[in-house]
């Protein structure tokens, strides 16, 4: 094992890695912008030590690659753990930690830039047996070729960024007019935002849920999967809350689904920790969409019903362990369900609502906090307005739920307006009750004021 790693990131992701260096008896080497180091973060109190990266915004500081490097290689760092976020899937920064060698704790720079684009991980899952939603072949070269494509296809069709995802610039067409008129935008947009104008298309399932399998490989040709979570609660493609194991699948569909994830980060000798993300059609059969290359904020769903450390387990595989355990070993108990908590005020449009927290008492039976924050830590306005994540286990999914309940209503967090009282309404939803929310519902509801 490492005995020194470098954190390259912030907040709630930073403090997560900084518990999984402790566990491991690593020393945790923290970067950290001069906003943060003056923020009052526990964290950084543990680390071993800090490294100033620069100013607060995130492209003079955790997006600063050669800084983030240079501070790795200053501080003897042997590692450096991205987090998710920031630099996480950026396969040249992946490729420069390499350079200075220093172990990215992450898959190699080519299969991240394999996935990095949709086209191309679209065309490596399909080798490696993955299922896919019908779309077009490659690339589109022009508004014409898509109108072809989607008539073969029939509406409605997705068109969609090949250097997107998230959901970004995501566009739904019911006909040719359309089509034509999305492209311009897709394509123009597309440019702007990755300095890529590449579109391509599929069709576009309605209705759909969004499911992942959370994936591990050793790099020895050994992969694992660890069972999926649902994360349809989502607004404008932020995630709101998620739950493992997916209240809408079975227990046969998750056999097959995590073994042909598996299967697929095997073929690709997959090292580390991915996601497959899948949309499920409204007839119950999953689609395979694209591939996070990283562990993702919502992993602690699955730690709680599998008993293991994701994070802990990056570590091990960077340092060239083997998986110490088989698919055999996996075994689900219970639910859990997340909820993230932002520093945004719902009566504006959740504004971000940077500032200090007075009071933060957050916690109950079955309860994990994953959180920066202590009462008088400062919340900079740099960053994405995520403060805590509030975990939930029970021995079933109405225990889970009302754990949580039970834990919110007894919560104090004062200081920022938070997203608290909007948990509250969706957990004490009958839709949210009966585990039927799609990708769409939460929008629906509010909008509709039914929650
Ligand atoms: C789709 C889709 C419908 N059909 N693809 C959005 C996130 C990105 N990873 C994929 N997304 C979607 N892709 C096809 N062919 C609908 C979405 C989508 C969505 C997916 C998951 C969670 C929320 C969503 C909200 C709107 C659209």
């Amino acid at each position: 094992m490492f005995h020194r790693v470098f954190i390259a990131n912030r907040g709630e992701v930073a403090a997560r890695m900084v518990r999984a260096c402790r566990d491991l008896g690593v020393d945790a080497v923290c970067g950290a912008s001069t906003a943060d180091m003056q923020a009052g973060f526990p964290y950084l109190e543990e680390a071993a030590e800090v490294i100033c990266l620069g100013r607060g915004p995130a492209a003079e500081s955790y997006l600063a690659m050669d800084r983030v490097v240079q501070a790795a290689r200053q501080s003897r760092c042997a590692a450096l753990h991205p987090g998710w976020g920031f630099l996480a899937e950026n396969a040249r920064f992946a490729d420069l930690c390499k350079q200075f060698g220093v172990t990215f704790i992450g898959p190699s720079a080519g299969v991240m830039d394999l996935m990095g684009r949709k086209v191309s991980a679209r065309r490596a899952a399909v080798e490696a047996g993955l299922p896919v939603v019908p779309g077009s072949q490659g690339l589109l070269a022009d508004a014409e070729q898509a109108v072809i494509v989607a008539e073969e296809i029939g509406y409605p069709v997705a068109l969609k960024a090949d250097a997107g995802g998230g959901g970004r610039g995501i566009r739904r067409c019911e006909n040719a007019a359309e089509v034509r008129i999305a492209f311009v935008d897709a394509s123009r947009e597309a440019a702007a935002a990755f300095g890529d104008s590449s579109i391509y298309l599929e069709k576009y399932l309605d209705g759909g849920r969004h499911i992942e399998f959370q994936i591990f490989g050793d790099g020895h040709g050994n992969a694992v999967h660890f069972g999926e979570r649902e994360c349809s609660v989502q607004r404008r493609h932020q995630k709101l809350l998620e739950e493992a194991g997916a209240p809408c699948l079975t227990a046969e569909q998750r056999d097959h689904y995590g073994k042909i994830s598996a299967q697929a980060a095997a073929h690709w000798n997959y090292a580390g920790a991915g996601t497959m993300e899948f949309l499920r059609a409204e007839n119950g059969d999953l689609y395979f969409l694209e591939m996070n290359t990283r562990l993702q904020v919502e992993h602690p769903v699955t730690e709680m019903i599998t008993g293991t450390d994701l994070a802990q387990l990056q570590f091990r595989i960077a340092a060239g362990q083997p998986l110490p355990m088989k698919q055999a070993d996996i075994q689900w108990s219970g639910h859990a369900i997340e909820v993230r908590i932002n520093a945004e005020d719902p009566d504006q449009d959740f504004r971000p609502s940077p500032g200090t927290i007075e009071t933060f008492e957050v916690g109950g039976e079955g309860i994990r906090v994953d959180t920066h924050l202590a009462a008088g830590s400062r919340i900079p306005p740099f960053y994405d307005s995520l403060i805590a994540k509030v975990i939930a286990h029970g021995e079933n999914r109405e225990q889970a739920i009302e754990r949580m309940q039970n834990c919110l209503a007894n919560s104090q967090i004062s200081g920022v307006p938070t997203t608290l009282p909007l948990h509250q309404r969706i957990l004490a939803s009958a839709a949210f009750q009966a585990g039927e929310c799609d990708t769409l519902w939460l929008a629906r509801a509010m909008e509709s004021q039914e929650i």
